[in-house]
């Protein structure tokens, strides 16, 4: 293996070019015509554009991909997350043309992608699922039975399914054909199969998520995510490890993720995700065979590089984790930056980014994709960048966060920081107190405060700032504070 070809964008196609370079490899780099001057190209040693801007025709084309990895001379693929990084048939015609594929086996991202299948795998190796049926539904007096013995309230499922598309609550029994109706209507538009099944619904639950890794001969995991900050299906903030988590629990989630790799096969980095109740039970829910968005909190607070796991484990290499037994050391967070505007219902924005000026500092790191001059569009993930930050312990992490988020000034595009900088001084997420549905509670969180007067300001600040770098100073502030929403920004720019 000596030429990777990233069939991504963004940060996580510069993340991987940067972990290419660090582990002796040269970097391809594919574009659709909407990305030509976006950071992942120029990172790269080589760059290959596929297409016009539509996905489909560009990062989700098998055949421009191969062709792509023919014409550079690649001699593997990393697929990064999204796009095709969980379908199988990408991973076989890769290793079909001659190619390493940078990631599990294909047959282990088939059997966790059919979500009864999964079930009973994980039945059948001893990791805990959620009470319900195995197999998928065939009428309405069957599922009854079942939702019956289960003891309501129930979830329905599709068996295809993933991401919440084709999912009903049912509280009670009156409310069960509708809900196997639409859910299977929903799951046939979806995913093209309209199977469903059943499960105990789980009131109220932590997300928490086990990062594994194996190789050709260990299987470990790198402890817990903490992901129930979510809004519809998206995270927005993921921190590693979790308050709801002693040392047991991290071990016995830890030995289920482990044992969830292994009934699979499986190789590479993975993620199993499981439901986290409130009386401290858990509960498989899937298999995610890619590597995730929030991979760098596990990083930070492990002193591993995933990427570089990915690529040693790709190239037939051990991985360079220590044997014996591993501990999270400190506290990491990561806030994802999107350009959804919180004034508008946080529906997509667009623009040109005209300003940005990046946090950093002690335990700050910034994983982005986007730099001053790229125009954000519609056609990709809503997702700017991640900031990421380390601290000691929890309450330093979150100060710190909050510092690195009142660094950061990015002017052209709305944004979902001022969300960030409101979550990071809530009394309820500084307690820890979080759970899937905390942010249903919490619209108070998601409303803007004052957005407008805040644009125009650091509109002007940014503005200034071309002309005044040179010459200003902070100022001395007589209260011995920033007076003002310009002192503030004035600060905010000295500070570079
Ligand atoms: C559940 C659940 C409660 N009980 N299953 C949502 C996406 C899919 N991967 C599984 N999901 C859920 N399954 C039972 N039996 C609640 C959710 C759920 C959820 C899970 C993880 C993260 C965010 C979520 C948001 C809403 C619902």
């Amino acid at each position: 293996m000596k030429r990777v070809l990233i069939a991504n964008r963004g940060e996580i196609a510069l993340r991987i070019v940067r972990a290419c370079h660090e582990e002796e490899l040269e970097a391809v780099a594919v574009h659709s015509a909407a990305d030509r001057t976006s950071p992942h190209v120029r990172a790269a040693d080589f760059a290959v554009p596929i297409g016009p801007p539509s996905p489909a025709e560009s990062y989700l084309s098998i055949e421009r991909l191969l062709e792509a990895a023919r014409t550079s001379g690649a001699d593997a693929i990393h697929p990064g997350y999204g796009f095709l990084a969980e379908r199988a048939a990408f991973a076989e015609a890769v290793e079909a043309a001659g190619l390493v594929w940078i990631g599990p086996p294909p047959a282990a991202i088939r059997a966790m992608g059919d979500k009864t299948e999964a079930r009973r795998r994980m039945e059948a190796a001893g990791v805990p699922i959620v009470p319900g049926a195995v197999a998928p539904l065939t009428d309405a007096v069957a599922a009854s039975t079942v939702a019956g013995s289960i003891g309501y309230p129930v979830m329905v499922k599709a068996a295809a399914g993933g991401g919440g598309k084709g999912m009903r609550v049912v509280h009670e029994p009156s409310e069960l054909e509708m809900a196997l109706a639409t859910a299977g209507s929903e799951a046939l538009k979806a995913f093209g199969d309209a199977s469903v099944y059943l499960e105990k619904y789980i009131e109220c639950p932590r997300h928490v998520e086990i990062q594994v890794l194996a190789d050709d001969t260990r299987t470990v995991h790198l402890g817990e995510r903490e992901c129930s900050i979510q809004r519809r299906h998206q995270k927005l903030v993921e921190e590693a490890p979790s308050v709801a988590v002693s040392e047991t629990k991290r071990e016995r989630m830890g030995a289920a993720a482990v044992a969830a790799a292994a009934a699979v096969g499986y190789r590479g980095a993975g993620t199993c995700e499981f439901l986290l109740s409130a009386d401290g039970s858990f509960y498989f829910l899937e298999m995610n065979t890619r590597i995730q968005v929030e991979h760098p909190v596990t990083e930070m607070v492990y002193g591993v590089d995933l990427v570089r796991e990915q690529l040693r484990i790709a190239r037939g290499l051990p991985m360079s984790i220590a044997s014996g037994p591993l501990r999270p050391r400190g506290w990491a967070i990561e806030c994802r930056l999107t350009s959804e505007d919180p004034a508008n219902g946080f529906l997509p924005t667009t623009g040109r980014i005209e300003y940005l000026r990046p946090p950093a500092g002690p335990g700050v790191r910034w994983d982005s994709g986007v730099e001053v001059g790229n125009d954000v569009t519609l056609h990709y993930d809503s997702m700017l960048a991640k900031l990421i930050v380390w601290a000691p312990d929890r309450a330093q992490a979150i100060a710190r966060m909050e510092r690195a988020l009142a660094e950061l000034v990015l002017v052209g595009v709305a944004t979902n920081q001022g969300f960030h900088a409101r979550l990071m001084r809530d009394e309820a997420f500084r307690r820890g107190e979080v759970d899937i549905q905390f942010l249903d509670r919490r619209p108070d969180l998601m409303q803007a405060g004052g957005s407008h007067a805040d644009v125009s300001v650091a509109v002007a600040a940014a503005l200034a700032e071309d002309a005044a770098r040179r010459s200003r100073r902070p100022s001395i502030a007589a209260d011995g504070g920033p007076a003002s929403e310009w002192g503030r920004h004035a600060r905010r720019e000295a500070l570079q």
